[in-house]
């Protein structure tokens, strides 16, 4: 009996042949590779000679390749007179080492896996080994919080952070130990590799938030700063702006500037009314009651209006046919209110202070 393993030139036994012959000689021969004989010698006894030899194991035997080996021991004296004898050597099994850890039936240490991947299986492992019917437990040795393995599967934890822009790959070890007497462990080494994603910028702002009035035509108001994950680091990503709001033709893009196509004005529109016949609505004079030619033919409206900068407009006309029917309902229009001022594209509010009667 001989267990399985142990590596070539190990010793066996010894082998012995004795001849009666006085200072005879007998040599050792085997017809194989899987036994070698060492250490031939011969002593004188008192009857005739004792050879002798080492017995040893020509490779480390595979008991799964060969459960049993067998061979024929020649021993042939110095006159060719040879004995023959087979010997059978009974391979006992042992428990191998496993040979390899496989991460879904691939025998490689690197595994990719997207960033921001979360509770998800990166491979099924499974193991290579001589022996049969073993069964295995994997256990991660050396590794993140990231990663863990359940079962035969290896995977990203539902709390797992992998951010490619933070930290790109990643090495773990992993043991398998199979179930044998004594228990064999092996060790993988993995590289596990975090690709890149595309990620939505998380944050947009403008580094400024108010614009001075008569800014001269296009004014840079401001610089857009963009928070995106890709640029953590380093900035690899540019970006493209859109003003979404049509009401705001007055300003345009250009790169990541906002910029001021007209003079700087803020736009502010309020209706102020202070009279029982008339009113106005935006720049429109408005009926708001009643009128009765018989008792009243003319109405003198003055109005003020009240820009929202610094500098005063300087005249204002009212446009329109400038009179108004009797009776006229609530709202009719008596004229468009007009205002002149040095700058363009203003809006004004309008206030009656007063009115005459002719
Ligand atoms: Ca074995
Ligand atoms: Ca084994
Ligand atoms: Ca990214
Ligand atoms: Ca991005």
């Amino acid at each position: 009996m001989w267990t399985e393993n142990l590596p070539a030139l190990t010793s066996i036994g010894r082998v012995i042949a004795t001849d009666e012959d006085n200072e005879d000689t007998v040599d050792f021969v085997v017809l194989t590779n899987d036994v070698v004989i060492k250490n031939q010698q011969c002593i004188p006894t008192t009857k005739g000679v004792r050879c002798s030899g080492d017995l040893r194991a020509g490779v480390a035997y595979d008991f799964e390749e060969m459960s049993q080996i067998s061979f024929e021991l020649i021993a042939t004296d110095s006159k060719g007179v040879q004995l023959r004898k087979n010997i059978t050597l009974m391979i006992v099994d042992a428990n191998d080492i496993p040979t390899a850890l496989l991460l879904n039936n691939k025998n490689s240490s690197a595994v990719t896996v997207q960033e921001n991947t979360r509770d998800q299986t990166l491979g099924v492992l499974s193991v290579t080994d001589r022996d049969k019917g073993q069964s295995y437990i994997f256990t991660i040795v050396e590794g993140y919080s990231a990663f863990y393995v359940s079962g035969n599967e290896l995977r990203v934890t539902s709390a797992a952070n992998l951010d490619f822009e933070e930290q790109s790959f990643y090495t773990i070890y992993v043991n398998v130990t199979d179930n044998g007497v004594p228990t064999q462990t092996f060790q993988q080494r993995y590289e596990i590799r975090i690709s890149d994603v595309n990620e939505a910028p998380t944050g947009l702002h403008l580094n400024i938030s108010e614009v001075p009035e008569n800014t001269k035509p296009n004014h840079c108001i401001g610089e857009f700063m963009v928070t995106d994950p890709d640029n953590k680091f380093t900035k690899q990503q540019a970006f493209t702006f859109k003003l979404l709001d049509a009401n705001v033709s007055q300003f345009y893009i250009e790169s990541n500037l906002l910029k001021d196509e007209d003079v700087g004005d803020k736009h502010k529109y309020q209706i102020l009314t202070n009279w029982e016949f008339f009113t106005t609505v935006g720049n429109k004079l408005i009926v708001k009651a009643g009128l009765d030619y018989e008792t009243k033919r003319s109405y003198n409206v003055t109005v003020r209006s009240t820009d929202n900068i610094n500098e005063a407009p300087f005249g204002i006309d009212l446009r329109g046919k400038l009179s108004v029917k009797e009776n006229s309902p609530e709202g009719a229009v008596v004229g468009t209110l007009f205002t002149h001022d040095s700058e363009d594209y203003q809006t004004y509010t309008y206030t009656i202070l007063g009115v005459q009667y002719g």
